[in-house]
């Protein structure tokens, strides 16, 4: 047998939702997921997704959202078994009177690490939904360092659908907010750590629906907001590790031979896994190689089951060399990393 290419870390979990206090007394934290990764002032930041609900009561469903008028954080609460109520499906959404609710509501929070290993979280939450347009949170956040702005696109959720906000930072502590800048239904937005041709870049994931589907898009902008040049570069293949929907996960590395995209792929019977796509180092609308097979899959206790089980996904990870140490939410339950060699990986990928 070869040697896998990804390494878990032997501390693995290495956070899980009991290292990080919730955000109001009367939360739990239900998930710590898909974090946001980067180096600052000598040490590992993550940007972890806190997941939250209120603590369950039997009998009972109940979710909080904050509310498009006062700004405030409410709790929907509905009694399992109304007729109106279909919550039976996927333990991350439920469906009460025709309109589709998240099961908890997403913040994201900073953790700090010397050693890359083993985080501590703050207190409070570093940025939160607010409304109108992430009243049901903030998710899966990437991290990208373009001349000493930290900037951060991640998934605002309302009721009007899944789109990528745009918040940037220096130092961690103050924070822009852009609003969003990508509308619904896209997702696993991840922005490329320099200029290419003179302009930003970006993979971004729209949701076709009937005709196209979960692909993922690069596109191009002049000042990070407007974004044009769009073009698909990657469909779901059928009866593949990747035929029922995929995503960026964080910024694309550079390597000599292109940029290297680490990217999630779910199918119906393995759950969601993580593969390699190559673009070209000056056109990133031009795929030079893609896995054939998954690098790495849900295999370890702590993947396979959880809160949603059988999910390695990734949006965040720290590059050292040849070293990449990917941060990854497992099962939506806890947070885990597993390093790999960057050249290890590019010998996975043949190009024509
Ligand atoms: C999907 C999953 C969830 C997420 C929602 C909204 O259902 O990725 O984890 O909360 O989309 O983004």
């Amino acid at each position: 047998m070869t040697k896998p290419v990804f390494q878990r870390f032997a501390s693995n979990p290495i956070l899980r939702p009991c290292d990080v206090p919730p955000s109001h007394p009367e939360f739990e934290v239900t998930c710590l997921l898909n974090p946001g990764a980067f180096r600052w002032q000598g040490k590992t930041g993550l940007l972890l997704r806190v997941a939250e609900r209120p603590r369950p009561e039997k009998g009972w469903i109940s979710t909080p959202t904050i509310d498009p008028d006062s700004g405030e954080t409410k709790v929907l609460r509905v009694r399992l078994g109304d007729p109106e109520l279909d919550a039976n499906a996927d333990s991350r959404v439920f469906t009460y009177r025709g309109r589709q609710y998240l099961t908890t509501l997403s913040h994201l929070r900073l953790a700090w690490s010397e050693d890359g290993v083993a985080f501590t979280a703050e207190t409070a939450p570093a940025l939160s939904g607010r409304a109108p347009l992430s009243t049901f949170g903030v998710e899966d956040c990437r991290v990208v360092e373009i001349d000493g702005r930290f900037l951060l696109t991640y998934t605002a959720v309302s009721e009007w659908g899944v789109g990528v906000g745009l918040s940037e930072t220096r130092d961690w502590r103050a924070f822009v907010h852009h609003g969003i800048v990508i509308p619904p239904h896209n997702k696993d937005c991840a922005i490329f750590p320099r200029r290419v041709g003179g302009e930003y870049w970006c993979l971004h994931r729209p949701s076709g629906l009937g005709l196209g589907g979960n692909f993922i898009w690069v596109a191009r902008s002049p000042d990070l907001l407007h974004w044009g040049g769009h073009a698909c570069i990657a469909q779901t293949r059928p009866g593949a590790w990747d035929e029922e929907r995929i995503g960026g996960g964080a910024a694309p590395i550079e390597t000599d031979r292109g940029w290297l995209e680490l990217y999630h792929g779910a199918s119906k019977k393995d759950g969601y896994s993580l593969g390699a796509l190559l673009l070209d180092r000056d056109d990133p609308t031009r795929v030079l190689a893609r896995s054939a097979e998954p690098l790495f899959r849900p295999e370890a206790p702590y993947e396979l089951t959880g809160f949603y089980g059988k999910v390695v996904f990734t949006n965040g990870h720290v590059v050292e060399g040849d070293r990449v140490t990917v941060y990854y939410g497992a099962a939506d339950e806890v947070v885990c990393a597993a390093t790999a060699s960057i050249r290890g990986i590019l010998s996975t990928l043949p190009t024509a």
